[in-house]
């Protein structure tokens, strides 16, 4: 990687913090925080707005066949150093997840906008679509990297059902057209992303930044218990085929089995549960779960399927209740570029940045893009650990501090040789 003078300007944390602040009303909730996501009308609005600052920073921009925001400088044929995120959020998000990567971005491209014309390779910023999965996750970054298959497509709907072909058409996108979205691996270079931990491990430590070693693998899968719809009153326990008691106690059980027999970097959720028919005077004959499974290491996510799944097949037997398990998505672990890792660290390290490597959590873009590109990320820490809650929250330091090495690592990978 070439060695180069750093800019004379570098990013400008403070417009940062102003296009954060902007983007952060366009979907803005009442309880603070955003709801904005995919291919709702706040999103389509946070994308023209989007697409309007980097017009006027002098970028190119287009909207590729699956949605995603592409805004680019530099030489037209040559490949890309991508930065990138997501400006869709989950019900009730903060306002940094996934906007701080793509407006930091779009600040590296404003400090290198003057030098445009020299660069040796083209840079874009890239607004990934759907990356927290209103209707299929990481859908914009997996159409990139030419990672989708058209049943997953076809199936994929809403919390409503509502099918994503439908919310693709009403945000003016043509559900047919997705899989146009993928690139040659010559098109990009390097895909760098910032983003907020989400996490509380940074902050415990005395490190300024994060760097990515690997992105854990999720399995996300549906549990319907099917019982007995009954009489509240008239009905004994003994003799219920009660939907609801048969899932409460499989899920604590799921629980105590995962906290007790698995690495500590397993992770189980149950973040959705609907009962059916819902009212106070009847037994629940029905109740719907989804399950998310999470770790480093593919094995510990199988055997943590296998036995979940187990457990929850035995209290239901023992409930006399049915139980019908859906797999709904699996996205393997990934390991991040060990190149970019190190050019992460050393350029930390030149900045007086000190960092830890760390495994995320979360899932990210960047898991996606790794499939067909070297990819690397940097953490900013969160306060308190929260995120996915609208007192997500990271300080104006530690932004400045996460666009500085971001940018010093793309002026690097710019200039470097155009191969
Ligand atoms: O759910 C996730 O890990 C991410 O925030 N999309
Ligand atoms: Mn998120
Ligand atoms: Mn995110």
């Amino acid at each position: 990687m070439t060695d180069v003078a750093a800019g004379p300007a570098g990013p400008d944390a403070s417009r940062i913090l102003r296009d954060l602040k902007a983007l952060s009303a366009i979907g803005g909730a009442a309880a603070g925080g955003v709801d904005r996501p995919a291919f709702s009308l706040a999103y389509s609005e946070a994308v023209a707005w989007l697409a309007e600052l980097a017009r006027r920073a002098g970028l190119r921009v287009r909207q590729d066949a699956a949605g995603n925001l592409i805004a680019r400088l530099g030489p037209p044929d040559a490949p890309a150093v991508v930065c990138g995120s997501h400006i869709d959020s989950v019900p009730g998000g903060g306002i940094y997840d996934g906007t701080l990567g793509v407006l930091a971005g779009l600040e590296c491209a404003r400090a290198l906008a003057d030098r445009a014309a020299g660069l040796t390779k083209a840079f874009e910023v890239v607004a990934f679509v759907d990356e927290e999965g209103a209707y299929l996750s990481l859908l914009g970054s997996r159409a990139m990297a030419g990672d989708l298959d058209p049943g997953e497509l076809a199936a994929a709907h809403g919390r409503d059902g509502r099918p994503l072909a439908a919310a693709m058409r009403q945000a003016g996108l043509d559900p047919r057209r997705v899989l146009e979205a993928a690139r040659p691996a010559s098109d990009i270079a390097a895909y760098v992303e910032l983003h907020i931990e989400q996490g509380p491990v940074l902050e415990s430590t005395p490190c300024d930044i994060g760097i990515v070693t690997d992105i854990v693998g999720l399995h996300a899968a549906e549990l319907t218990f099917l019982g007995e719809a009954n009489h509240a009153g008239t009905t004994p326990l003994s003799l219920r085929k009660d939907a609801f008691r048969a899932a409460a106690q499989a899920v604590t059980e799921c629980f105590d089995l995962v906290e007790s027999a698995f690495p500590a970097d397993t992770r189980l959720t149950y973040g959705e549960v609907a009962l059916a028919p819902g009212a106070s005077n009847v037994v629940p004959g029905e109740v719907r779960l989804t399950q998310e499974i999470r770790a480093i290491r593919t094995p510990d996510i199988d055997r943590a399927l296998a036995e979940t799944r187990a457990t929850a097949e035995r209290v239901a037997a023992l409930r006399g209740v049915g139980l019908r398990c859906e797999a709904r998505s699996f996205d393997p672990p990934v390991a991040m570029s060990e190149d970019l890792v190190a050019l992460i660290e050393a350029v930390a390290a030149e900045q007086g940045a000190s960092a830890l490597r760390m495994a995320s959590g979360a899932g990210h873009d960047a898991q996606a893009m790794a499939k067909r590109w070297h990819s690397g990320m940097i953490f900013v820490p969160s306060a308190g650990g929260v995120s996915h809650n609208p007192a997500e929250e990271t300080g104006p330091a530690e932004i400045e501090r996460g666009a500085r090495v971001l940018y010093g690592v793309v002026e690097r990978l710019v200039s470097g040789p155009a191969t």
